[in-house]
């Protein structure tokens, strides 16, 4: 047996399955939140997948263009492809509500989305999109119908397709010969040194080293030729592959600077994993500590951003409504319920971030940035922001 669990999250929810009433409470779906290792492949994944139908269906909430950073962040991206690679054709998989295909002209441009309400949107934009998983035989019925792409791209998705080698396989079906398959997903590099344990959540089949991709692609007659490290998500890495028969692309130094770091890190070591085991755990310990203290003084605390990370850290440290009052966020689709598992309720900013919050903990603390910029009324009125990244805080 080469997989190995190193890490415990406890019993979690369906992290994007906002409940609506309290009625529903009673048959929530749970599952056991396990992380483990693969000492061959060097693969990170959880341990018991949920049916990606339970997951990905016409009721999921996420909308990527619900933050600034994000709209931003993938129209610099398509700008930046179109410029580089100058696609004749782009494929895009798991398209959300078109955040990013929307810069691309819709008569050269396909779209997979499994959520029935975003694939809705997105057709009725006029770009082609297959409501369905990203599959070996839905890579087919493209090539049948619309031929191979010069560009596949895919953001936080890939990280949530369970069966990689299928995933891979269908992309190096569907790739022209000189093609490129771009990629990002959250780095295991920035989830280990920075403990944000939270990327992992149902959805997050896995966290992705280079190491690893490195192994699954070249399965898949796929190699990777650079990598970008972008800020979004904590750290993600954009990853740029081609087929191994394109000779045409000489392999970038970043690729050899990625593996030099994560084997310094010790990704490829299992002992590395416990140890971060070890400072989840005490991670744990300390959030619960602090949010307890600041309860005693009868701080009003409230959560910002209703986040599926936010979903894992409260039901793994057992927080509820009895500490969190409850939950802010911008996205229509998240407010009015409660959060998955601990059934903290979710209200819109403009009806519970005022005055009378004096402690607000980051659930959306990979857009610290753009929060604290916005909230600086919050904090010149001696308002609090905590966060556990790297390590529980109050942010000064
Ligand atoms: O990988 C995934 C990422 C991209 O999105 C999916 N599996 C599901 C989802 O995960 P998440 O919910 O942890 O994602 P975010 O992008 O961290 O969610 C931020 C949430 O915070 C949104 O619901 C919007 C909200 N928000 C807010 O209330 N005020 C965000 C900002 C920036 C704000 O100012
Ligand atoms: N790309 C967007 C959305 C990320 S949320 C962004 O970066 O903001 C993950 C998206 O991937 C969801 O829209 C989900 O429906 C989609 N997805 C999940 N599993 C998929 C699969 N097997 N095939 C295609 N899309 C999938």
């Amino acid at each position: 047996m080469s997989t190995i669990e190193f890490l415990d999250l406890s019993k979690q929810p369906i992290a994007n399955n906002f409940l609506k009433s309290s009625e529903d409470f009673s048959d929530e779906y749970f599952y056991h939140l396990k992380v483990s290792y693969d000492s061959e492949t060097h693969l990170v994944s959880i341990v018991d997948f949920v049916p990606p139908e339970m997951m990905f269906n016409e009721s999921y909430v996420y909308h990527s263009s619900m933050s600034h950073t994000m709209r931003n962040h993938f129209k610099n991206v398509a700008k930046s492809l179109k410029e580089d690679l100058t696609p004749s054709k782009v494929l895009e998989i798991g398209s959300n509500d078109g955040v990013f295909i929307k810069h691309f002209d819709p008569k050269i441009t396909w779209a997979v989305e499994p959520c029935g309400n975003f694939a809705d949107l997105t057709n009725n934009m006029g770009y082609k999109t297959y409501s369905d998983f990203w599959s070996t035989e839905l890579a087919r019925t493209i090539l049948d119908k619309d031929g191979k792409m010069d560009l596949i791209f895919s953001a936080n998705c890939i990280c949530h397709i369970q069966d990689l080698k299928d995933t891979f396989d269908a992309v190096s079906l569907l790739l022209n010969d000189d093609g490129t398959f771009v990629f990002e997903d959250p780095s295991l590099v920035s989830v280990i040194t920075k403990n944000c344990y939270d990327q992992f959540y149902d959805e997050h089949a896995h966290i992705f080293s280079v190491i690893a991709l490195q192994n699954l692609l070249n399965q898949s007659d796929l190699e990777i030729y650079k990598i970008e490290k972008i800020s979004v998500h904590g750290v993600s890495n954009r990853i740029y592959a081609k087929k191994k028969c394109n000779k045409n692309l000489e392999i970038d130094a970043s690729v050899y600077e990625n593996v030099d770091l994560e084997k310094s890190l010790g990704l490829d070591n299992l002992e590395t994993y416990l140890k971060f085991a070890d400072r989840v755990y005490k991670s744990k310990e300390d959030l619960s500590n602090l949010l307890k203290s600041l309860k005693n003084d009868n701080k009003k605390i409230v959560s910002y951003g209703a986040t599926c990370k936010s979903v894992t850290i409260f039901n793994f440290c057992e927080i509820d409504s009895t500490i969190i009052e409850y939950v802010t966020d911008t996205t229509p689709a998240r407010q009015n319920k409660f959060l998955p598992g601990v059934h903290i309720p979710v209200i819109s900013p403009e009806d519970g971030f005022n005055d009378s919050v004096d402690v607000a903990f980051l659930g959306a603390w990979n857009f610290s940035k753009e929060i604290l910029e916005k909230e600086k009324d919050f904090i010149e009125r001696g308002g609090i922001f905590i966060t556990h990244v790297p390590n529980v805080r109050i942010l000064r």
